[in-house]
């Protein structure tokens, strides 16, 4: 594969390019009139026009991107996460052009897809399932049979379903019919597919996922957990891996249970199989995601492999090159996402211009990014901006190092998710590892960041005041008085 077009924008599309370069091929980049002067565009060895800013009418437009694979000589095409990458269609499409879709075949995608396809394409390989029914249900009667004898509470899910649309929680019998009938019709809207079925209700689990990746020659390996339980709203805020929960048996038999699953499906190159960890440590299998996720960086770390790299070997026929064996966790890494969002405002979307954007650096800090200072933050698409991420040997110097990284990092312009970052990496119960997929609904307010912005802005004061107080004291060599502040007005 001598070319590549990366069908995406944004940190992720730099991403791929990155390894792309590394491995001596050339890349094509795709934009959208928004995306002009974008980084990605100017990364790339050669770039084409889609259309305009709405990714109906550009990053998703299938036959546009196809034609500009074919029209630049492309041999390979990326889809990165989001936009078309988990597309059956699109995946099919690039196939029948003789390009090569990089990530997992037509199958896999269809029926990971699919909650209800994906529990039974995985129900012959011994993997532990949330109790629940495995197929459609829309009789209510039934359901409330179903319901009781799984016991309250339960959770109707849409096997369509993504980010929790068509997700209810139910209580009581009493409630059933109703939450039905919205779970279906939201299902129904939301997706086109009215399809719901019934699970035990999880109270509170952590999210934990493992890293698989595949061969087409068979072999299939896992890169241990990543743990996602720092979310809002179904978006993920923190990652990291390893998870200080796991126990090397438990890691060890989720992570054969995730290679189980990539084997029900065919599955080819990189993908990541979610599960639910309850309390008392049981794990559940949720779904698979087949694609390159948001924070495969963590897991890059701490195994010292490149996921790209691998996506793309894999894609060019080549044999993995490890067996399980040969792969370890060495150390610790943590990622932030960095949304244009207003943490003091209900993480209501904030865009504007980067009037300063300045990167933290040193040891240990991985910064993904696709934006610089100047540059507007569009409305078209998803509002993350960058993904901080840090290394280190233990938990702790990982922490270390992403609390020195939030407060190196200086973005003016818009309001964003760096000092939720910050309370999140102070916060006692995430430090201790005490945490769920509650943790900010239990222990987040804003009013905890405004006291942060408070005693901060409360140690800039006395800092200024002692500088202030040192130079008087040399230039007049006398102690200063005790209200400077009185005849002297400070110039701003
Ligand atoms: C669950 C659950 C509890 N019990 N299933 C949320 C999105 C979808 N991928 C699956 N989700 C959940 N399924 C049962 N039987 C709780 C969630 C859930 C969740 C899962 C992972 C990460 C964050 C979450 C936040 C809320 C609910």
């Amino acid at each position: 594969m001598r070319k590549i077009l990366i069908a995406n924008r944004g940190e992720i599309a730099l991403r791929v390019m990155r390894t792309c370069k590394d491995m001596g091929i050339k890349t094509v980049a795709v934009y959208s009139e928004a995306d002009r002067n974008a980084p990605h565009v100017r990364f790339a060895d050669e770039a084409v026009f889609l259309g305009p800013a709405p990714s109906s009418e550009s990053y998703l437009v299938m036959d546009k991107i196809i034609q500009a694979a074919k029209d630049t000589d492309s041999e390979g095409i990326h889809p990165g996460y989001g936009f078309l990458s988990e597309n059956a269609i699109f995946a099919k499409k690039v196939q029948e052009g003789g390009i090569t879709f990089i990530g997992p075949d037509t199958h896999a995608i269809e029926v990971m897809g699919s909650k209800l396809a994906a529990k039974d394409a995985v129900s012959n390989y011994d993997i532990p399932m949330v109790p629940g029914i495995d197929r459609a249900i829309d009789d209510k009667q039934e359901a409330i049979e179903i319901a009781k004898g799984i016991g309250f509470p339960i959770l109707i899910k849409a096997s369509a379903g993504g980010g929790g649309k068509g997700m209810r929680v139910v209580e009581n019998v009493e409630d059933l019919p109703e939450q039905m009938e919205r779970a279906i019709s939201e299902a129904q809207s939301a997706f086109g597919d009215g399809s719901v079925f019934i699970e035990k209700y999880v109270t509170s689990p952590r999210h934990i996922e493992i890293q698989v990746l595949a061969d087409t020659h068979g072999n299939v390996v896992h890169l241990f957990e990543r743990e996602c339980s720092i979310q809002r709203r179904h978006q993920k805020v923190v990652e990291e891996a390893p998870s200080c929960i796991l126990t090397k048996e438990l890691r060890e038999k989720m992570g054969a249970a995730a290679v189980r699953v990539a084997q029900a499906c065919d599955y080819v190159g990189a993908g990541t199989v979610e599960f639910l960890l309850d309390s008392a440590m049981n794990f559940y299998f949720l779904e698979m995601n087949t694609r390159l996720q948001v924070e495969h960086p963590v897991s890059e770390l701490i195994t010292g492999i490149d996921l790209v790299e691998q996506q793309i070997k894999v894609a060019r026929g080549e044999k993995i090159s490890f067996e399980q064996s040969d792969l370890s966790i060495n150390g610790h890494a943590l990622e932030l996402r960095i949304y244009a969002e207003d943490p003091l405002d209900n993480f209501s979307p904030n865009i504007g211009t980067l009037t300063t954007y300045e990167r933290p650096q040193g040891k240990g800090i991985r910064l993904d990014d696709g934006y610089e200072q100047g540059m507007d933050i569009p409305i078209y698409y998803d509002p993350m901006i960058a993904k901080l991420i840090t290394y280190g040997s233990t938990r702790e110097a990982a922490i270390q190092s992403m609390i020195s990284a939030i407060n190196d990092y200086k973005i003016e312009g818009i309001k964003t998710t760096l000092p939720f970052g910050k309370f999140v990496f102070e916060n006692e119960q995430f430090i201790n590892g005490k945490f769920d997929t509650h943790f900010v609904k239990n222990f987040y307010s804003p009013e905890k960041i405004k006291d942060q912005f408070k005693s901060e802005a409360e140690l800039a004061g006395r800092i200024a005041l002692k500088a202030f107080l040192d130079q008087k004291r040399l230039l007049t060599g006398t102690q200063a008085s005790a209200s400077p502040w009185k005849n002297n007005r400070i110039k701003s």
